[in-house]
């Protein structure tokens, strides 16, 4: 979670390797891998420090890194490694990853050569341009050759894949492979399962009568780019637009148990396997075994149930105290998807007319919904699109399945301009100074884009935390919305959230289904989420929510 040192450790590095990247002194740079390998040995948790206001006794923590580390522990956040990161194209920080490339070498590739990720230095490595240049002789550039075959760059880009895009991609494989036949049990498993930000490759399971049939149709779908192993129980593949999918078909006893084993995360397998070593049993993908007895296998509730544990929500096994919590009875009560009552950040195209709103009703009622809110952007034709959406709503005025369509006013939190007539909330965004909103409306924080200017996001996050305002988790960590540690983090300091899928088609309505995994990959009690329009905290009404349990 944020807070745990591991985290913080993770911060310091990646704070000192950007430094590095940037060209910053030596001292400066040094300062904060100190810091973090200082910490590698703390004995207690520096929250707990933190609390006893002790960081500064900690040999290497002055005032600014003090000062770093309590915001992180408070909100999830660093604004300065916010801003760092701004300063470094991601593929610099990818090149990283190759044997031999630090960031000195990074910085070379950068500055030097005008080389900005992996893919780009494949190309430049095929046009010989690094030749002559003084520090790449041969070994190194064979070297670097063979890193970015193994990154899988040239093929794929070599980069783990946004988790809403893994999401995505995982949809389209589950339905190309039912109707395919043939295919009874299917599980996504791995860091997808997980709603991990970032996803590697994918992790098929199956059951089936034909495991033969079903392996080699799954390698002759349409999206397959490259074979890559094949066999009687699993095949692995490059699948369009360069991901590794692996499938593998098991026995309907053993389904739980691969289910959990390749679930993960491995930390949490290794935890959970001590645990069964106390009790004289043993887990591995085929089962959990007493000497040669399977005792579970076949679901994955029996697999932990053995164990003495409840089922773990996939979300939070990384073996950051769920064990413990599952042990203890006190696992946090998350929200399923299927428990959405609504969603209220779409952006339909510009007109709004009833022919327009008529395919997002059919996807709304099909996902339960019995509420769907427009956003209109503030700007001098507002108040026109407000109407002729107030229109396009009576004209289909309550249909059968009772969805109610809703209008949102977007704008700037800094706006001090009138609302339209006919709005039914506002959604407010990061921009400049907050000023208190327009009474009487139901209020949301939203579109929070990583890359808003300086302060502003901050600025905005404090301000909907104090009025007691749903803060907005989204399917976009990468760009446009939070990620868990932000979330879980903004959790502990009394938030509440909404979820959108932030669609801009009715087709994309049920990406929410990451945006509710992120909150659930944060802890983030059932509670604290908007789940209902009526429910959506007025002004007046924000100390009440702000305390919902
Ligand atoms: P990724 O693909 O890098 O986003 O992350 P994962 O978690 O999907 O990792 P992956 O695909 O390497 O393996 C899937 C799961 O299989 C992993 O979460 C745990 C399990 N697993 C894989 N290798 C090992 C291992 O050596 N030991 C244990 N205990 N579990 C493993
Ligand atoms: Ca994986
Ligand atoms: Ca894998």
């Amino acid at each position: 979670m944020p807070g745990s040192n591991d985290d913080v450790i993770r911060v310091l590095q990646e704070i000192g390797d950007l430094l590095d990247l940037l060209g910053e002194q030596r001292f400066k740079v040094e300062a904060y891998r100190r810091a973090a390998r200082t910490l590698e040995s703390l004995g207690e948790p520096l929250a707990r420090v933190a609390a006893r206001n002790e960081l500064d006794k900690i040999p290497g923590i002055g005032d600014a890194l003090e000062a770093k580390i309590r915001e992180f522990l408070a909100t999830g956040e660093l604004a300065y490694l916010a801003k760092l990161r701004q300063q470094v194209p991601p593929g610099i920080r990818e090149l990283m990853r190759l044997p031999g490339v630090g960031p000195k070498t990074a910085r070379r590739f950068w500055v030097e050569l005008g080389v900005e990720g992996p893919l780009e230095l494949a190309t430049a490595l095929e046009a010989g341009r690094l030749k002559g240049v003084a520090g790449f002789g041969e070994r190194k550039i064979e070297q670097l050759r063979q890193g970015l075959a193994a990154l899988g760059a040239g093929a794929d880009g070599g980069s783990r894949r946004p988790l809403l895009v893994a999401w995505e991609l995982g949809q389209a494989l589950e339905r190309e492979l039912r109707a395919t036949g043939s295919v009874e049990q299917l599980v996504i498993a791995g860091s997808l399962r997980r709603r991990r930000e970032t996803v590697g490759d994918l992790d098929l399971l199956a059951t089936s009568k034909e495991p033969v049939k079903v392996l080699a149709n799954f390698t002759k779908l349409p999206g397959v780019l490259e074979i890559r192993s094949h066999g009687d129980t699993k095949s692995t593949v490059l699948y369009t637009p360069g991901i590794q999918v692996d499938l593998r078909v098991v026995d309907p006893a053993s389904f739980g148990a691969a289910l959990q084993y390749f679930t993960g995360s491995k930390d949490h397998n290794v935890h959970l396997r001590t645990i069964a070593r106390d009790r004289g049993l043993k887990v591995n993908e085929y089962g959990v075994f007493r000497d040669t007895e399977r005792v579970a296998g076949a679901t994955e509730e029996e697999v932990y149930a053995t164990l003495g544990l409840p089922l773990i929500p996939p979300e939070i096994r990384e073996n950051r105290g769920e064990i413990e919590a599952a042990a203890a009875g006190k696992l946090p009560e998350l929200v399923e998807p299927s428990e959405l009552r609504g969603d209220l950040h779409l952006h339909l195209p510009d007109k709004g007319t009833d022919a327009e709103l008529g395919p997002w009703s059919a996807m709304a009622t099909s996902l339960g919904y019995s509420y769907l809110g427009v956003v209109v952007e503030e700007s001098p034709g507002a108040a026109e699109r407000v109407t002729r959406l107030l229109e396009a709503r009576s004209a289909r005025d309550e249909p059968p399945s009772g969805l109610r369509f809703l209008v949102g006013l977007e704008r700037r939190i800094d706006s001090k301009e009138p609302v339209p007539k006919g709005v039914d909330y506002l959604l407010e965004r990061p921009g400049g100074v907050p000023v208190p909103a327009a009474p009487g409306f139901p209020v949301l924080l939203g579109h929070l884009e990583a890359e808003e200017a300086g302060e502003d996001r901050p600025l905005a996050i404090e301000h909907a935390l104090k009025s007691g305002w749903p803060i907005e988790a989204g399917p976009r960590p990468e760009r446009s919305s939070l990620d868990s540690g932000a979330l879980r983090g903004l959790a502990a300091r009394g938030a509440t959230f909404h979820a959108t899928a932030g669609a801009e088609r009715s087709d994309e309505l049920p990406r929410v289904a990451v945006s509710v995994g992120l909150l659930r990959r944060a802890a983030v009690e059932k509670g604290r989420l908007l789940l209902g329009f009526p429910e959506i905290t007025a002004p007046a009404r924000s100390k009440a929510a702000r305390h919902r349990p």
